[in-house]
């Protein structure tokens, strides 16, 4: 019969799933065992169809104008392009600071005919308000947008994705990650980079060196354009790249994180660091006992180590001389970026850190180290101006070989990602308590990630809409609050009403009362721990942690063990990313 039918297949489905969970696990192993070139290749063909270039400029229609001096001045393509970057930024705060202006009427001045150029001179007199409100119609037009135009730009940009967003790498289909190219615009840097305002220039097929395999479909340029270069180089994994104008680094367009490749380097990186947990009391030994060394150049580098593995300070970074910000990691810190105090209120042996790490971002951290430590500062800062090297006898080189030398694959970022990950599952052990409600255990879900984020010094200014939102916020739990009342005053009529009649409809009448109640207690108190988050969270930047320092098989595990759905923790472009994870951790998995 039908329903016989029906059943029959339904088991017949249901055991073709446990066979394709065995499939895909045998499919998994697969993924890292084949395909291993040894001889260090990464693809034997590869065949894509190149990036997608940003959209032409458009030019303003007649009636938006741009005003110099008080007078209104048509511009050329070129020069009005570069005028509505700034433009649309005017409501930004980066269009009052004065680096972001020099830079960007710098570069505006260099796209500019002559005839423009000798007229305009000075950016306080440019007028670019009526570009301004034309830009935040266009916007506000876009948000009015009917259904019918949304669906429109939704299939055509899913076109894009299945023409432009795969490639064939050996006999898989992959998805690429960024095929799209960022298009022309201001630079923004973070922190106060001294390369805001600058004209990050307009990316052209000449620009652009496509890599492939000789036997593949080559990638097509655009019509009446020509790539940079097409090359077969099998040892990389990227498909496209070209060199960014502003700090002249190369961008590459890749595979999709969660694609085979990159799945495998994320992976390892993790498996890296649980190798280091095995290893750490060894090398915690060793560079304590190379604080008493004879040589200075190993004392400077036990007390690096230290503050590498106790601050989870960054090496230093090899940047490109002059212009780029005055940042410095581990080994490039200089003597007036530390501050010694034998004695501070109750502790001995203080140090004080103020400086600009990576991304500008201030560094301030005030703690107190071991006695030895502190004795060797004291040594290594003797003799010495604000402006010299703290570890006169250290670089990042010196310092990564002898990581090297300690552990096979060991850097600093190893030790960023050991104590990232492992404080993340001690906290969550901690935090975690199993009766909470699913909203509750994400907050401490949270919270343990905030933790790390701390210890990781991922701060971050609180969002300008931060104020707004949470105003919003608290409407909502305010409007709950209310609801609330009024839903417990009915319940209590209802439970007189039944004490007086004692019939079932009135029985009934309470039992509706009792729910309704209950409901709107669980959304308040959704609301509430979403503000308490929310609030948490303001100066701390979750993604960088939970990007890149944080084992993603904890989180799963944590999931499964918890019943927390995965989109919880993961949005839908992480859950791309940790694929591997997901699949992988069983929710005993311990870091
Ligand atoms: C800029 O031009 C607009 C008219 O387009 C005018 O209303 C505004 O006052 C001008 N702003 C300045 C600072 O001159
Ligand atoms: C991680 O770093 C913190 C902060 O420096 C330190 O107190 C802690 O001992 C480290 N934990 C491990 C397991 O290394
Ligand atoms: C680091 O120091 C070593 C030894 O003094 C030297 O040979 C090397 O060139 C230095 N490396 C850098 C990047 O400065
Ligand atoms: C997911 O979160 C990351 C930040 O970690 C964000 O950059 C990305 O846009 C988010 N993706 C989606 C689909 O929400
Ligand atoms: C510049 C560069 O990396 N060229 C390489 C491109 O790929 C071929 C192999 O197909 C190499 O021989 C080149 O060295």
């Amino acid at each position: 019969t039908e329903h016989d039918k029906k059943a029959k297949k339904r088991k017949h489905e249901y055991e073709e799933d446990e066979e394709d969970e065995v499939n895909f696990l045998l499919i998994l192993i697969n993924m890292w065992e084949e395909e291993r070139y040894t001889d260090g290749s990464k693809w034997r063909f590869l065949e894509h169809k190149g990036p997608v270039f940003a959209p032409p400029y458009e030019p303003l229609p007649g009636n938006v104008k741009f005003y110099y001096d008080g007078k209104p001045m048509k511009l050329s393509a070129l020069a009005e392009e570069v005028a509505t970057f700034f433009a649309k930024m005017l409501d930004h705060e980066y269009t009052t600071k004065d680096i972001f202006r020099k830079n960007f009427f710098k570069d505006w001045r260099k796209e500019m005919t002559s005839e423009e150029k000798s007229k305009i001179t000075d950016l306080n007199k440019c007028n670019f308000s009526e570009m301004n409100e034309y830009f935040k119609a266009q916007s506000e037009a876009r948000k009015q947008m009917s259904k019918e135009e949304k669906q429109k730009i939704k299939e055509e940009n899913e076109r894009l994705l299945q023409e432009y967003g795969f490639c064939i790498m050996d006999n898989h289909k992959e998805r690429i990650g960024n095929f799209r190219i960022e298009p022309p615009g201001l630079f923004r840097g973070r922190g106060d980079h001294p390369k805001m305002g600058m004209l990050k220039r307009r990316i052209r097929p000449e620009d652009i060196i496509i890599n492939c395999s000789k036997d593949s479909k080559h990638p097509k340029p655009p019509p009446g354009t020509k790539w940079k270069e097409v090359r077969h180089d099998n040892k990389v994994t990227w498909l496209a790249s070209w060199t960014e104008n502003i700090q002249g680094s190369i961008k590459y367009i890749m595979l999709n994180p969660s694609s085979r490749i990159k799945g495998e380097k994320d992976w390892q990186k993790y498996e890296t660091a649980r190798r280091l947990k095995k290893c750490v009391d060894r090398i915690r030994n060793q560079y304590r006992d190379d604080w008493k060394s004879k040589e200075m150049r190993i004392r400077q580098r036990a007390v690096a180590l230290y503050f590498i593995d106790k601050l989870a300070l960054r090496a230093g970074n090899e940047k490109e001389e002059g212009e780029t910000a005055d940042t410095v990691g581990c080994c490039s810190l200089r003597v007036e970026h530390i501050k010694l105090y034998p004695k501070m209120d109750d502790q001995e042996y203080v140090v004080e850190f103020d400086f600009l790490g990576k991304d500008s971002i201030r560094y301030y951290n005030k703690i107190p180290v071991e006695k030895r430590v502190f004795k060797n500062l004291q040594l290594f800062l003797e003799n010495k101006q604000p402006e010299d090297d703290l570890f006169d006898r250290l670089n990042t080189s010196i310092l990564n070989k002898h990581l090297q030398e300690l552990m096979d694959g060991l850097t600093a970022k190893v030790f960023r990602t050991y104590n990232a990950s492992i404080t993340l599952q001690q906290q969550l052990k901690e935090l975690t308590c199993p009766d909470d409600s699913i909203p509750a255990k994400i907050l401490s879900y949270n919270r343990a990630n905030r933790a790390v984020a701390i210890l990781c010094n991922h701060q971050r200014a609180p969002p300008k809409t931060f104020e707004k939102s949470m105003q919003n916020l608290q409407t909502k739990i305010d409007e709950k609050q209310n609801q609330l009342s009024a839903a417990r005053k009915q319940l209590k009529a209802a439970k007189a009403d039944h004490k007086a009649s004692h019939d079932e409809k009135s029985k009934k009448a309470v039992e509706v009362k009792r729910k309704a109640v209950q409901r709107i207690e669980e959304q308040l108190m959704k609301l509430q721990v979403q503000a308490t988050d929310r609030e948490e969270n303001k100066q701390i930047a979750l993604g960088t942690s939970k990007l890149n320092y944080l084992d993603p098989r904890i989180s799963v595990a944590w999931c499964k063990k918890y019943g927390i759905p995965i989109e919880k923790i993961y949005n839908k472009t992480q859950r791309e990313k940790f694929a591997w994870a997901i699949d992988m951790a069983e929710k005993d998995y311990e870091f």
